[in-house]
């Protein structure tokens, strides 16, 4: 660890401390509920009693988590949500801004934002707090919490929790760097979890019949194009959008585009492998460029990204591609 992300763990620590001496503090996971956010603040929940992981949505992966270790976990309602009174702060887990959590946030209480998207859109006040690091994942920084501040807390379920999150959103280490594997290492060290085992259970995720076929159809729509210097296969489906885009990446494609649109809303996702984004490819820039062109909210990471907004599909995955068109092709380091 750094001395600085030292520094900022302290002041996490004193913040939390006087948040929950205060009051309940939720811990609020972004509204697509993945691994991550979810394990996340489950994790952190752990180091105090007066705080509580909740969010509007658990992903597939997430939900089949909590349920076999039985984690406690909040479903909060997305309109009139009903807070504890007396809440003495709020903490944000993996949510690049505010638009990310899907529930209106209180206003005047502490927010504390804890968070590794390389965009962030948040407005903080005096009092707020954000933890922005450069990690695969944000259960590492969890996890360097907890270590620090509240070693009691990481049983083999806290550990669970924290490594699922890094497993996932590291695509199982394909993405993974030094860190990654340090944190894997500190989560499995004196642990009794095979690690082979959860992979397993973690990756034993079916595909229903009717899954099976929008993923099947949405291969068989998508297209290749190309934008300036770049290719792009793009496609939509009205479910399982990530898988599908890194289907398309299996193809070839430097970069994968899946697009959305339900109830009013539109989504873009989008994947990149390793060899675009070393060549300058930013998918989570590129997303918070056509936010700014067309609204809605968008970022993410340089290689997996996503915008949402009331943009037609059409409309949106233009302004993507008008994006990549612009971005220049560095060239390509080892
Ligand atoms: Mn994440």
């Amino acid at each position: 660890m750094t001395p600085t992300e030292q520094e900022e763990l302290h002041a996490f620590h004193v913040w939390l401390s006087e948040a929950c001496s205060r009051g309940p503090v939720p811990v609020l996971t972004g509204k697509n509920g993945d691994m991550d956010t979810v394990g996340s603040a489950i994790a952190l929940a752990a180091s105090h009693p007066n705080l509580m992981a909740c969010g509007v949505h658990l992903g597939r992966t997430a939900k089949r988590v909590v349920e076999e270790l039985k984690a406690p976990f909040r479903k909060i309602a997305a309109e009139h949500t009903s807070w504890p009174a007396s809440m003495g702060g709020l903490i944000v887990v993996d949510a690049a801004a505010p638009g990310q959590v899907g529930v209106h946030l209180p206003a005047g209480i502490p927010i504390c934002v804890i968070d590794h998207h390389a965009t962030s859109d948040w407005a903080l006040n005096e009092g707020d707090m954000n933890l922005q690091w450069d990690v695969r994942a944000t259960t590492q920084v969890i996890d360097k919490y907890l270590q620090h501040f509240a070693p009691n807390a990481r049983s083999d379920v806290v550990r669970k929790m924290l490594l699922a999150g890094l497993i996932t959103d590291t695509g199982r280490f394909r993405h993974a760097d030094d860190g990654a594997f340090e944190s894997a290492h500190q989560l499995l060290h004196k642990s009794t979890i095979d690690y082979a085992s959860f992979l397993q259970f973690i990756e034993s995720d079916s595909t229903s019949p009717s899954e099976r076929g929008s993923l099947l159809r949405g291969l068989s729509r998508a297209k290749s194009i190309d934008s300036g210097a770049w290719n792009i296969v793009h496609t939509y489906s009205g479910t399982l959008e990530g898988r599908l885009a890194g289907m398309l990446v299996g193809t070839g494609a430097e970069i994968a585009l899946v697009s959305r649109f339900r109830d009013g809303q539109t989504r873009l996702t989008a994947r990149a492998p390793r060899s675009s984004t070393q060549q300058g490819v930013h998918l989570g820039r590129l997303m918070a460029a056509v936010a700014e062109r067309i609204g809605g909210e968008g970022g993410g990471h340089d290689g997996a990204a996503g915008w949402s907004g009331k943009a037609d599909r059409i409309a949106a995955e233009s302004a993507f591609i008008a994006q990549v068109a612009v971005a220049k092709r560095k060239e390509e380091q080892a």
